[in-house]
């Protein structure tokens, strides 16, 4: 944010006046069939971006202005998402289908124009409509203004980009279609990849299926780590390597030791990589490793969600030679929630003093999954029992969110006319108060039975939001990753059970919380952040799984405009698509 950046880099500050001009970055998308061969499967056909999987890399500097030109040449509806980006007067350029613009229809096209400013480290891009993203992802590196000296720790010699991913052997969209008609949730993944593939342990012995990192002896390196999986949070290792984390989702965080990075949907992390003492000066080869953290309490069936497996890649320091075999990390164990809860609740922003201390709106929200009556969506309803039955839903404070049809919310916003398209009155609390993670509202038909509806958040410019999501245990207790659109929060605390106002507030850090665009509220637990509504536009917030936003889990924050131009919705712009 703006006004906290002069703390931030006064070092990349002082050096802004000496260099260049902000420049224009420009980069054409087109979006369209790739014939690929995974797996050792026969060669099948994928959407993705210029024929890479994953797609190119979008790399500009703090206070560039990137413009992306999308062409549509897939068979389906398209729309691209700036993970992170915080699109202040571009509104229009955010990208979720419906929410922001109407989809790109195939054989059309849409420029994305928005400023970098203000922001820098790892963030990424994705397609924000279908499961489209299992595909159609890739990073969007912000560099600082005054190069990479101007980093606040020690620089590397060397950055490595590592987007983590999930893989089907079926196409996406098919998934997608047949999940909403049917109610019931897609399968999970055939493999988990990193940058593109799935590695060494799927029974597959092609050389291709396995992302080699070549590092060179005594070189120091970064990774940027993002996790573009549809639905999983993973652990991360590197055999004898250890890690510094120095940012999360593009804020930096005081310097975290750590041999394992947990990393949920929509999350990012910067770290340094430590090789144990003699390895990088020795050589040798070692696998990098991902497996899943299914945070699934009382879960019965723990690959329900998640496929047990692992994706790896090749950590290799002998320039090529070597082909012994690599050396495998330990990984913790799948259900391993006190290791994923030490990672996450134990970063801390670099710079301190920056949470706004004097809250205007407060909002209890539960989050989770739950139930449901078949919709018109369903035109193949599959209910369990099959008579008078249920199909899946999940909500936030019991309300299950819909995209609308025909007009995008922002547009119905900037027209003011919203009737048809989205109501005001998403509820600062849950409608009924009870024991959110209790075991026995599993059976309570009643509280874990919800509704479609479009409700936003209407919120006065630059109010300061404070939000409690408190995850619910209808179906299982579960970790949901939550992104916001359009801001960066602080996540002030977190824990497990029921969210106590008269005890929990004690617990807040709000000297130097982390700061995030996406949070994993722990399994069966509660999270706390807060931000500054000094944005006008239709925000999405929503659970970065795409199994769960599907089914509802989300909602969306109308903030109004300020005072002045600068502060108010810009008219959109002439290429915007329609309905
Ligand atoms: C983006 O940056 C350009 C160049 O600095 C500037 O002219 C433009 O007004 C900025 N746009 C917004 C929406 O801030
Ligand atoms: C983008 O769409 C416009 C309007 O349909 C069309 O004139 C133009 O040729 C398209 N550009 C590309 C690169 O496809
Ligand atoms: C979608 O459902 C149809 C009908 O049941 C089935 O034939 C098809 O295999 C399903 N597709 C995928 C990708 O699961
Ligand atoms: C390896 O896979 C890539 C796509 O991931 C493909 O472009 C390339 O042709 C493959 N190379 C070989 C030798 O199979
Ligand atoms: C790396 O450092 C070690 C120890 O200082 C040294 O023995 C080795 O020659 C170096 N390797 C390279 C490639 O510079
Ligand atoms: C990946 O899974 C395979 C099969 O279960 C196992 O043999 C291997 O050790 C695992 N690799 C890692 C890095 O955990
Ligand atoms: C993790 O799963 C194993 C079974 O695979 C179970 O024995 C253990 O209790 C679980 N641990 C936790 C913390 O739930
Ligand atoms: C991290 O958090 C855990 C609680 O989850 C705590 O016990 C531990 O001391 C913290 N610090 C570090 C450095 O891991
Ligand atoms: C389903 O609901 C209808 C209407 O409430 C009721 O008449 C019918 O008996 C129910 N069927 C079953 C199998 O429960
Ligand atoms: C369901 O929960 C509500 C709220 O706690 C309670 O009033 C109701 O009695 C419960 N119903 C059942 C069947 O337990
Ligand atoms: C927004 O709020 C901040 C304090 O939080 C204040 O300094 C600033 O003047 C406000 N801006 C407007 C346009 O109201
Ligand atoms: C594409 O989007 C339009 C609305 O812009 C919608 O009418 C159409 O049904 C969508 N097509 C598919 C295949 O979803
Ligand atoms: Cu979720």
């Amino acid at each position: 944010m703006a006004r906290s950046w002069s703390l931030l880099l006064p070092l990349a500050l002082a050096l802004v006046a000496s260099v260049a001009q902000a420049a224009v970055v420009e980069y054409t998308f087109n979006v369209g069939n790739l014939s690929i061969s995974q797996l050792c499967q026969q060669e099948m056909i994928i959407t993705a971006v210029n024929g890479q999987l994953p797609g190119p890399t979008i790399v500009a500097t703090e206070g560039d202005t990137v413009v992306v030109h999308m062409v549509n040449e897939s068979p389906y509806n398209m729309t691209i998402h700036w993970h992170g980006i915080f699109q202040r007067g571009t509104p229009w350029a955010d990208g979720p289908a419906m929410v922001t613009q109407c989809p790109v229809h195939p054989g059309g096209n849409y420029t994305y124009r928005y400023n970098v400013t203000g922001q820098e480290g790892t963030l990424w891009w994705h397609s924000h409509i279908s499961f489209l993203r299992a595909t159609v992802y890739g990073a969007l590196i912000i560099k600082p203004r005054g190069g990479t000296k101007a980093y606040p720790f020690p620089k590397p010699d060397e950055e490595e980009v590592v987007v983590l991913g999930e893989w089907w052997k079926d196409n996406v969209n098919e998934l997608h279609v047949n999940a909403t008609e049917t109610g019931v949730p897609a399968r999970h993944a055939d493999a988990y990849t990193i940058n593109g593939k799935p590695g060494d342990f799927y029974g597959c012995s092609d050389p291709n299926q396995t992302h080699k990192f070549e590092l060179k002896q005594n070189k120091t390196y970064m990774l940027r780590i993002i996790n573009a999986a549809l639905n999983t949070p993973l652990f991360f290792k590197v055999a004898n390597h250890s890690f510094t984390v120095v940012a999360a989702d593009a804020c930096y965080t005081k310097p975290y030791n750590t041999d394992v990075v947990v990393i949920s949907p929509g999350q990012t992390v910067d770290a340094l990589l430590v090789p144990d003492t003699g390895v990088a000066a020795m050589g040798g080869r070692y696998y990098m490793a991902v497996i899943p953290y299914d945070s699934a309490v009382n879960n019965d069936q723990p690959d329900r969600l998640y496929s047990l497996t692992n994706g790896t890649a090749i950590v290799d320091y002998t320039g090529g030679e070597a082909t012994s075999t690599p050396m495998l990390p330990d990984m913790p164990k799948y259900n391993d929630t006190a290791t994923a809860h030490r990672f996450l609740s134990n970063l801390t922003a670099l710079v301190p003093n920056r949470v706004p201390l004097a809250v205007d709106t407060h909002m209890f929200v539960t989050a989770g999954m739950g139930d449901t009556f078949c919709g018109p969506e369903q035109t193949r309803c599959m209910p369990n029992p099959p008579i008078n039955g249920t199909i899946f839903a999940s909500s936030m404070n019991n309300a299950s969110f819909i995209l609308p049809k025909t007009t995008s919310m922002l547009e119905a916003m900037y027209r003011g006319s919203i009737a048809g398209v989205y109501t005001r009155d998403f509820p600062d609390t849950p409608p009924i108060v009870f024991d959110y993670t209790a075991d026995e509202i599993e059976m309570n038909k009643t509280l874990k039975h919800t509704l479609k509806s479009t409700k936003v958040k209407t919120l006065k410019y630059n109010q300061t939001v404070q939000m409690v999501l408190q995850n619910t245990r209808f179906v299982s207790k579960e970790s949901h990753p939550m992104h916001l659109h359009g801001f960066n929060f602080f996540v002030l605390a977190q824990g497990f059970g029921n969210y106590d106002e008269t005890t929990d507030t004690a617990k807040f850090n709000l000297v130097d919380p982390q700061e995030r665009n996406t949070v994993a509220v722990p399994t069966g637990g509660w999270a706390v952040i807060r931000f500054v509504a000094d944005n006008p536009g239709m925000w999405f917030m929503h659970c970065h799984f795409d199994a769960h936003l599907d089914f509802g889990l989300g909602m969306v924050f109308e903030v109004q405009n300020g005072p002045t131009p600068e502060t108010s919705l810009p008219p959109p712009p002439s290429d915007l698509p329609q309905c």
